[in-house]
């Protein structure tokens, strides 16, 4: 007999509780949800799949969640597609890797579209091949109107360098005597990063147990509240997503006050 501490595969724990938006206030969603969409290899590995696998099944998730977010008013998703730290690893799944946008958008452009979803990527763009740039430049194209969520990608994306690089543009304006070193304050500094016109995340998600930052956003998420979960990118589902939503609530009315 299973009990709540027995293992059971590919299940959830039994008595673990599940979420849904009926748990969300909706009058405090997060405006702006950062996640690291982690475990994509460790899900294929576990199946005998190749890791490609795990990244086509991460991809559905991705659908799942824009959904969700969009359903209860976030504001702005980024999600870490890939990092400038991925391009060590084989050729071969770089090259899989860089056919996701096109995938994706292939299936879910038109629903964005009528979704109201705006795309956007952050990153080095310029490294990226052209087929990838032209699926991207389509979307964002298509959808530069749409003024409901922003799906931002963070493709070919490593904060240290976005910071190197803002840096260097403050010099370079400073030089040129666009900018004076006393307009220099978090506020100008923060508008010369990928994600100037974008509010800092609200809240962090890691899935697949590793708990790190990883170079991501390192300057917009000084005040985040940070979610980490065992689930598996791929097995990531819509009442994980909430179950971090009505945690990140629950701080909240903590720290608020009694
Ligand atoms: C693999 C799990 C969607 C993480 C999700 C190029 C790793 C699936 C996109 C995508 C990836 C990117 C830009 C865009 C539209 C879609 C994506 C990559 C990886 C790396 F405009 N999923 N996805 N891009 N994975």
């Amino acid at each position: 007999m299973l009990d709540k501490f027995s293992l059971r595969k590919n299940k959830k724990e039994v008595g673990a509780s599940t979420y849904s938006k009926e748990h969300i206030d909706l009058s405090s969603v997060p405006s702006h949800i950062a996640i690291i969409m982690d475990g994509n290899g460790r899900w294929a590995k576990k199946r005998g799949l190749p890791r490609i696998a795990g990244h086509h099944e991460g991809m559905k998730v991705v659908r799942k969640i824009v959904k969700a977010s969009n359903e209860i008013g976030v504001k702005v998703l980024t999600l870490y597609a890939f990092s400038t730290e991925n391009w060590k690893r084989p050729q071969s799944e770089v090259d899989y890797l860089m056919k996701l946008p096109e995938e994706f958008l292939g299936s879910f452009l038109p629903e964005l579209v009528t979704e109201n979803v705006q795309v956007r990527v952050m990153g080095n763009k310029e490294q990226l091949p052209a087929h990838t740039m032209r699926a991207i430049n389509k979307a964002m194209i298509d959808t530069k109107e749409n003024d409901g969520l922003i799906l931002n990608f963070a493709l070919n994306y490593g904060s240290r360098f976005e910071i190197i690089e803002g840096i260097k543009q403050i010099i370079k304006d400073t030089n040129n005597g666009k900018l004076n070193i006393n307009d220099i304050n978090e506020e100008l500094f923060s508008e010369y990063l990928m994600s100037a016109d974008l509010a800092d995340p609200d809240l962090l998600i890691r899935t697949s147990g590793e708990v790190r930052l990883s170079n991501f956003m390192l300057w917009q998420l000084a005040y985040a509240e940070f979610w980490f979960t065992e689930v598996l990118w791929p097995d990531f589902e819509e009442n994980n997503f909430y179950q971090a939503i009505v945690e990140y609530q629950r701080r909240g009315r903590r720290f608020g006050g009694i």
